[in-house]
């Protein structure tokens, strides 16, 4: 018997904790926290463990599927590249490139090799239409920090090791441990900030898990953020508590702000926002009167029709009361690889902005390169040129992630030709007539490039395959072969030759007379693995291919792996070396932005529904994918709809019984849990559920399928500066069935 010990990065979420997995004989025996990780410092949650269920999971796909005659039948992967060829360069000749287009979802972030060769199938395909599961969630914030800083990964976050307030909106990251904030153990974090003498304030319309253990929690009407942001903005002004502290030099736009808020005072919103006008200028002394405080909004202030405004927001606050770029306040990492706030020019650059296309059938802007995912049926579904004619989707349940799936899963089976690359036949991949498995990711490498952008603390982490690799192409090669296809190389190239032709192409580009040095230090690598070392060379930290002999490079990372990683010291002030606006300042006012106030004004005076219904996560969960795993799926049913004992008593809703929600032409049937945890008038379920469509092979799930909240969404509600979808505040009715 031979026993290993590996070292792993969770690839579940955002929170990357650092595991200590075992093997014995190849067989799995043991996950925990790895207590040396630089990051996590031994902290897991339930989730890590599951990754044995995962890879053990009968129905997780080890061989590509084809369908025939309306079956997925196993197929090898000759079989299912040769397809691939033989079906979408014909679709691409005749309807032409925008006919294709591709959507990607969630964990493809966590996939590293997904993640850097993504681009280049995009890139390949050349089409306008690539959607994404952005748009479900953090554009909003993205767009917000682009038009601030510069640049969409340029996002603070809160120092939070240091602080003495923080102040949580629309986030739970007890269940959700952390969004756009990677900061695994957060209980345990804000422990010692209590402990210290701190305060967490929770902003939530439920009493979450993470307001249960704050210092004090105040109800929100859900969609008020941005009048209760705008009215703790004006404030500021109103009260003289403005001050810029340490980027006060960098801050343009600060006078705009101001009188673009003059209307938004506590006693106008504080109706709207369930919230007195007092406890709206509490909460604004407390924060300009705390040295050390950061306010941070996530996803609850994201998936609504005024994210971006309410995002923006949320750093005007940070800004305004000095609490931008200094220890304790609302800072930004430094990452090692693959950061656009370290390279090029520092100090000013491009800046980003949105709308240099639009969408054929609604005319909603490109943001980010991308369009909203809810906007995908309907390109589908209308006749005309560019009419989307073939999908790819990379690691996205659209389907059940995204609003209105009904009407996502009529137009997928009414494409000529969709193809999956993804681990499960699920309620999307159902669709697609062949499937292209992943590997496990215990038989995957794996380097975060977008998490050690958004950490509470600077490192670099490099994680090896725990379990030996199966034959059958990376995920990188899949995505790279899809390109060659479509590029027309057909299905026999050689994919490692021709990322080395790629490879020395791009060096030459970016390298010049030094591209030759480049090759010379690289050639033993090849896909992800020699991008992350030209990224880590050429990174902050970087040995500058032998300029900077003390400098970082893949092999010392990847010789640190064995002991907890690379720790790269706590949050440091950036700006203004980070900033890439135009003008080398913190726009504090963008045009785009203000634009769009006066639209939230009109609203504040609307008449708020009655009932309305918001989403939840459990830490035993994530998004679609995890309900088929026995240590996730065991327990109490988590698809519960939380409904305040005063709307039960009215809608004459009793515990445990089931009720029917609708809105529109929506109508799902739930289990209700009646819970003072509850505003009023809101009712909360999770999102992710309803596994009980034909098709998917997900045999524990549909056990007990749960109900689809995104049933009830309308896939037109967006956000229209982002295009991000609105998840949340929905007008719903409920009545309890017979
Ligand atoms: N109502 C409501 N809807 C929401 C949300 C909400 O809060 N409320 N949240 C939204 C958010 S934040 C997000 S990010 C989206 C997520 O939406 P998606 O990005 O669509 O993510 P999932 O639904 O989790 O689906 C993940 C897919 O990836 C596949 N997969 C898992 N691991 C791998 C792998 O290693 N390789 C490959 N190739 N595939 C893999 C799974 O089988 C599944 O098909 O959902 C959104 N939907
Ligand atoms: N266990 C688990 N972890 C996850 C995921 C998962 O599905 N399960 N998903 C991962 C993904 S993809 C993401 S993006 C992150 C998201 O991470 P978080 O942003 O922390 O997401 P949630 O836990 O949904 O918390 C959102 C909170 O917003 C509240 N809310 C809803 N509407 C409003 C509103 O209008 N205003 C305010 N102020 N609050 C509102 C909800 O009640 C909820 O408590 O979590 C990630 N981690
Ligand atoms: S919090 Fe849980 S799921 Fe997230 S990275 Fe850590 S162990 Fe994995
Ligand atoms: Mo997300």
């Amino acid at each position: 018997m031979t026993d290993t010990t590996h070292y792993r990065i969770c690839p579940l979420c955002e929170a990357c904790c650092g595991l200590e997995i075992k093997v014995q004989d190849g067989v799995v025996t043991s996950i925990k926290g790895d207590a040396r990780d630089v990051l996590s410092q031994g902290y897991i949650c339930p989730k890590a463990v599951a990754l044995k269920d995962l890879h053990d999971d009968p129905d997780r796909l080890r061989t590509p599927l084809i369908k025939r005659n309306g079956r997925h039948v196993a197929a090898t992967w000759t079989q299912a590249f040769a397809e691939i060829a033989r079906r979408l360069p014909p679709l691409q000749a005749q309807h032409g490139r925008q006919a294709v287009a591709v959507a990607v979802g969630n964990p493809t972030v966590h996939k590293y090799g997904l993640l850097t060769y993504f681009p280049k199938l995009a890139r390949a395909l050349g089409t306008r239409n690539v959607f994404s599961a952005s748009s479900l969630d953090q554009v909003p914030k993205q767009l917000a920090c682009g038009l601030m800083f510069g640049h969409w990964m340029t996002v603070p976050l809160p120092d939070i090791t240091r602080t003495q307030l923080l102040l949580v909106i629309g986030a739970n990251p007890l269940a959700s441990n952390g969004s756009m904030w990677t900061v695994p153990d957060f209980r345990g974090k804000a422990k010692d900030l209590q402990a210290r003498g701190g305060r967490l304030v929770v902003i939530d319309p439920r009493c979450t898990e993470t307001a249960a253990v704050a210092d004090a929690h105040h109800f929100i009407r859900p969609g008020a953020d941005v009048f209760l942001l705008a009215a703790m903005v004006n404030t500021l002004f109103a009260r003289q508590w403005v001050r810029l502290g340490a980027v006060a030099d960098w801050v343009s736009g600060v006078d705009a702000v101001q009188q673009a808020v003059a209307a938004f005072t506590p006693e106008a919103v504080a109706a709207r926002c369930g919230m007195t006008a007092d406890t709206i200028v509490e909460l604004t002394g407390e924060l300009a009167h705390t040295e050390r405080a950061a306010v941070y909004g996530r996803i609850g202030t994201c998936t609504q029709t005024f994210g971006t405004l309410a995002s923006w927001l949320v750093d005007v606050l940070n800004i305004l009361t000095g609490h931008l770029d200094v220890p304790g306040g609302a800072m930004f990492t430094k990452a090692a690889a693959f950061a656009s706030n370290t390279s090029g020019a520092s100090g000013s650059g491009r800046g980003v902005a949105t709308g240099r296309h639009h969408s054929r059938v609604s005319g909603a802007p490109e943001v980010m390169g991308e369009l909203p995912m809810t906007c995908l049926a309907e390109e589908i579904e209308t006749p005309g040129t560019d009419q989307v004619r073939a999908l790819i989707t990379v690691a996205t349940n659209p389907v059940i992630s995204a609003p209105n799936g009904a009407r996502l899963a009529q137009a997928l089976e009414a494409l000529d030709f969709m193809v999956s690359v993804d681990i499960y036949l699920n309620e999307t991949t159902r669709h697609a007539d062949v499937v292209l498995p992943g590997v496990s990711p215990l038989q995957d490498e794996h380097f975060d490039v977008s998490f050690p952008q958004l950490s509470w603390r600077n490192h670099a982490r490099y994680s090896r395959p725990v379990l030996p690799a199966e034959d059958r192409p990376s995920e990188w090669q899949i995505l790279l072969k899809l390109a060659a296809i479509v590029q027309g190389h057909g299905a026999d190239v050689d994919v490692n030759a021709l990322d080395d032709a790629q490879f020395a192409q791009d060096t030459q580009r970016q390298f010049g007379a030094q591209a030759a040095a480049v090759m010379d230090a690289t050639q033993n690598l090849r896909g992800p693995q020699r991008l992350l070392d030209v990224a880590l060379r050429t990174g902050p930290y970087g040995d500058a291919f032998g300029l900077k002999p003390d400098g970082l490079t893949l092999a010392k990372v990847i010789a640190a792996s064995g002991s907890g990683g690379m720790d790269l010291g706590e949050l440091q002030p950036r700006v203004p070396e980070l900033l890439r606006t135009p003008s080398g300042k913190i726009e504090l006012a963008p045009p785009l932005l203000l634009a769009d106030l006066p639209r939230a004004w009109a609203d504040l005076h609307s008449k708020a529904p009655d009932l309305v219904i918001i989403g939840r996560r459990d830490v035993r969960s994530n998004n679609s994918w995890m309900h088929n795993l026995p240590t996730l799926a065991k327990g109490p049913f988590r698809c519960t709809a939380l409904v305040h004992p005063f709307d039960a008593a009215r809608l004459h809703l009793t515990e445990g019984a089931l009720a029917r929600i609708s809105n529109g032409a929506g109508s799902i049937e739930a289990q209700v849990q009646i819970s003072t945890d509850m505003m009023p008038g809101v009712v909360s379920l999770p999102h992710g559920w309803g596994h009980d469509l034909p098709g998917a092979q997900l045999s524990l799930a549909a056990q007990r399928p749960g109900a689809n909240l995104n049933a009830l969404l309308d896939d037109q509600a967006r956000d229209p500066l982002s295009g991000n979808a609105v998840l949340s505040g929905v007008a719903i009715s409920m009545m309890a069935m017979a």
